[in-house]
């Protein structure tokens, strides 16, 4: 890694996320944080001298901006009061429960609204030195809705686009929000606004026509292009799209087929004892990801029998995450209660039939999971999209396999023809998907897995950041 200061002013795309693609550690080292967004976006940022803007993952470090191997690195310090206030108080106690169809009840708070506020506006500004006269900017997350329109006032000569992660909620909902209008103008200053969903993008038209003095046309917003329009006040016109993000597929389709990795999921299955099914859960410890659905569901399917506690196992990964938010420490505390009940009262000695994870897991480790897994276990209340599902199915490169789904994620609506869809409120219908799923014959399995691996394959991160900004400008 070569370091050396950046000239500010000088990137021609900049990308401005709530963390940097590598992560500060408390002696001052960097290391690399990769996830499916960092893959897609670094070679593209390198091609063009471009700048990642975000915070280093640490309060109160003010690190100096410096060149990673051709793509600039500009750190934006927040505080451990703010880090409180705009983290985990506004974006994951206000918005991130708001824009998951209220799951949990959102909390407003006007002091963790002002730290947002100030918090996007640092990233404004730091993203204002970085970019060139005219440059793209693509500004990504719930964390910095208000960067977009504030970077239009400092930088009127610049293309700005934002992609949301999360799902944009029914108007309905979303006017729940005591700074709603504040928060749509923050997105309408952007060229460019994607969502992971035509759904989303049809809420967040509705919403900018009935929050603000925005027109909106009703063009039929599809996945393959179709676009809709809202007219700002100032007579700019906006472009909402949907742009469902995906996986890196041809690296895990490559990880998949090691050696390696099918001697780890063989060697797995052993340690569970040779069980005839395995079923796996792998999320993030967040009450939007369904986990106490899927446990529920499958208790009731031990019970009364459809699926033979001594021959079934079910892995769950539930990787440690916001611990410091409120909901999170009570939803842990339910899950792991459920988890010793089922097994109390189906494992024998020795033989869990639940396997419990509160650990992140490696990534190798991971995917050698996704191939020792009978049927994997997606049952979301809500989700923008699912990474997991698309990496369960590109991992599965013996062509087998199960996959059940919500279809309340974004996810299901690409996957739904070799799913098996749930609705994760019907606890009877996730037991009936589960034992569908558990007990399908051979050819039928080949046949959606077919579907779905042709899906996922054709549609990786690659494509879906190529999409978004070749809309915003940006050719190859
Ligand atoms: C948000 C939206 C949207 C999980 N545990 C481990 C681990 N993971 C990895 C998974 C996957 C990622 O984390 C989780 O991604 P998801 O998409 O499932 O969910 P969110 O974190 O909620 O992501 C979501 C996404 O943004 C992208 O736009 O799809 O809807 O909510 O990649 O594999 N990875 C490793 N060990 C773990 O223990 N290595």
């Amino acid at each position: 890694m070569s370091r050396t200061e950046d000239a500010p002013g000088s990137s021609e795309l900049v990308v401005v996320a709530n963390r940097l693609p590598l992560d500060l550690d408390e002696e001052g080292g960097w290391s690399r944080s990769p996830g499916g967004l960092v893959t897609a976006l670094e070679p593209t940022l390198r091609a063009r001298g471009g700048t990642w803007v975000g915070w280093p993952g640490v309060a109160d470090a003010e690190p100096a901006p410096f060149d990673d191997d051709g793509m600039g690195i500009r750190p934006v310090p927040i505080t451990a009061d703010e880090l409180a206030a705009y983290y985990e108080g506004f974006s994951n106690a206000t918005l991130w429960p708001l824009y998951h169809d209220v799951v949990a009840t959102p909390r407003f708070e006007r002091s963790w609204w002002e730290a947002y506020a100030r918090v996007n506006e640092r990233f404004a500004d730091a993203t204002a030195e970085a970019a060139a006269e005219g440059a793209t900017v693509w500004v990504q997350d719930y964390q910095l809705q208000l960067v977009p329109r504030l970077l239009r006032d400092r930088r009127p000569d610049l293309r700005i686009g934002f992609f949301l992660h999360i799902p944009f909620p029914p108007v309905e909902l979303f006017a729940q929000l005591p700074w709603r209008r504040t928060a749509v103008e923050g997105l309408l200053g952007a060229d460019v606004v994607g969502f992971q969903t035509v759904g989303s993008a049809e809420n967040f038209r509705r919403a900018a026509a009935r929050l603000t003095e925005a027109g909106a046309d009703d063009a039929a917003i599809t996945v393959d292009g179709g676009a809709g329009h809202v007219t700002a006040p100032d007579g700019r016109t906006i472009t909402v799209g949907a742009h469902p993000i995906s996986v890196d597929a041809g690296d895990l389709d490559a990880m998949a087929r090691e050696d390696a990795t099918t001697q780890r999921a063989k060697a797995l299955r052993h340690e569970l004892g040779d069980p005839r099914t395995v079923l796996l859960g792998v999320d993030r410890l967040d009450y939007t990801k369904g986990i106490d659905v899927r446990l529920r569901a499958f208790a009731d399917v031990l019970a009364d029998g459809r699926l033979d506690a001594g021959e079934t196992v079910l892995i769950q990964v539930a990787t440690p995450s916001r611990e410091r938010v409120e909901h999170y420490a009570e939803m842990r505390d339910d899950i792991e209660l459920t988890v010793g009940r089922i097994n109390g009262e189906h494992a024998s000695i020795g033989n869990p039939v639940i396997h419990y994870v509160h650990q992140p897991v490696p990534r190798d480790d991971l995917v050698s999971f996704y191939r020792a897994a009978d049927v994997m276990l997606v049952t979301p209340y809500r989700d923008g999209m699912n990474l997991v599902a698309k990496e369960y199915v590109a991992s599965r490169t013996d062509g087998d396999g199960a996959l059940v789904l919500s279809e309340f994620t974004g996810a299901a609506d690409e996957l739904a023809p070799g799913a098996y869809l749930v609705n994760p409120h019907d606890l009877g219908a996730v037991g009936d998907a589960i034992v569908e799923a558990a007990s399908q014959d051979p050819d039928e399995a080949r046949r959606r897995m077919g579907l779905l691996r042709e899906q996922v394959l054709e549609h990786d991160v690659e494509r879906w950041a190529a999409g978004f900004l070749e809309v915003l400008g940006v050719g190859d």
